[in-house]
């Protein structure tokens, strides 16, 4: 090795699980060929503090399958550090805590997302596509008559485009009333791994909340609760990795913030330090054309914590398919390599943080997956999942070997 880098390194390889409710256990994931987990204690509400024995439970479980809890996915942020109204200083306080406590128990790399109100938002979970497989999709019109038809949100008509305002009227006619309830249902139940059961009353008093609350409020919530977070995580050695918005638009009339270059730029601008970095999700970014993927990664690269490799397919008309990991408008290959050689210049450089978990995000729903009993989060079935994790394990093995022929 005198004088040469060590041969380019494998990124580890995750997979996501709910907790011990999820349906598809641990073993499997185990055989799928992951080593980590990307795991959250979804039990605890939203704004608390995690207890440190829960956390240990949750790692030993995990532990005892053979594989590592080396990400959490996520801590959620409680609404009112979003929001900046109600009880902020307790809330933050809480995360703070918590991040103490993963820590205290081995686990250094925290998710986290500052999407008001809903986390990702489709219009179907369920889309046939012409091999049989089922995908996600995000429709504009469909959106639209959720907007307008189903929420009749003050203000949605002047929001949307004229053409899909019309065409939506049109498509929630056709709509029986089962048809409808499943519809709203699949947008507004997107909280991975927790089933609430909101109504679209509950999302009303939701966006409420906002009333009031712009882009720049918003970033100003964001700036604040990374002012008070990322001390407590650089003294415990946390790297937080804030996930994209998804889709990166606004939505409902909430702002989004976390979806372009520039969001990315500022994000970063709010605290200068390795721990405050990003969970980068190809995926989500993927879904607004404007959005450079590779050149984002680039440019961010060394806040990047985790990464989430999942692929979409854009149609003219502003919606978008989620597609084989190795298919869509992501070019896989080049994301692998730059992360390869992240990873790979960190270790060189004595980084102690070196380590890029990735995991396959989503996956289509196949074989003998469809028609399974509900339970399973849309995206999140195992063989989907699994020929994701395969096909990319696959990609990393040739792009490895195509980093070391060239240094050789
Ligand atoms: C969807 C996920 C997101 C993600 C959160 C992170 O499948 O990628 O829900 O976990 O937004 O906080």
């Amino acid at each position: 090795m005198s004088g040469r880098p060590p041969r380019a390194l494998q990124l580890p390889e995750g997979f996501r699980w709910f907790g011990p409710g999820d349906p598809v256990p641990l073993s499997h994931i185990r055989q799928a060929g992951a080593h980590e987990v990307f795991s959250s204690l979804h039990q605890i509400p939203y704004g608390e503090v995690w207890p440190r024995g829960d956390i240990r439970i949750r790692r030993e479980t995990i532990e005892s399958a053979g594989l590592r809890w080396s990400v959490v996915e996520s801590v959620p942020i409680h609404e009112d550090i979003k929001t900046g109204r109600g009880d902020v200083a307790a809330r933050l306080s809480n995360y703070a805590e918590t991040l103490r406590n993963l820590a205290a128990e081995g686990i250094y790399t925290v998710v986290y997302n500052f999407m008001p109100v809903l986390d990702w938002v489709r219009t179907e979970t369920d889309h046939t596509l012409p091999d049989g497989s089922r995908t996600m999709e995000f429709n504009p019109v469909h959106f639209a008559a959720f907007d307008i038809h189903a929420l009749q949100r003050p203000g949605a008509e002047s929001e949307h485009d004229p053409d899909n305002r019309d065409r939506a009227a049109i498509w929630w006619a056709t709509l029986s009333e089962s048809q409808r309830d499943a519809f709203i249902r699949g947008i507004i139940d997107v909280f991975p791994g927790v089933k609430w059961g909101l109504t679209l009353e509950d999302i009303r008093t939701l966006l409420a909340r906002y009333d009031g609350i712009d882009a720049p409020i918003l970033r100003k919530n964001l700036a604040r609760f990374l002012e008070v977070v990322v001390p407590v995580a650089e003294e415990v050695g946390v790297r937080l990795a804030i996930h994209p918005d998804d889709p990166p638009f606004p939505v409902l009339g909430l702002p989004r913030i976390v979806s372009t270059v520039d969001d990315l730029a500022s994000i970063r601008g709010m605290a200068e330090s390795p721990a405050n970095g990003f969970c980068f999700c190809t995926g989500s970014l993927s879904a607004r054309p404007d959005n450079d993927v590779l050149g984002m990664l680039e440019a961010f690269l060394p806040h990047v914590h985790a990464v989430h490799l999942r692929n979409t397919r854009l149609s003219s008309d502003g919606s978008f398919q989620e597609s084989g990991h190795l298919e869509g408008s992501v070019n896989m290959p080049p994301v692998l390599a730059v992360l390869l050689q992240e990873q790979q210049r960190r270790l060189v450089a004595g980084y102690e943080h070196w380590r890029i978990p990735f995991r396959p995000d989503h996956g289509l729903t196949m074989l003998d997956d469809i028609g399974k009993p509900p339970g399973i989060t849309p995206g999140y079935s195992a063989i989907g999942r699994l020929k994701g994790l395969a096909e990319l394990r696959g990609l990393m093995a040739g792009v490895q070997y195509s980093i070391r022929h060239k240094d050789a």
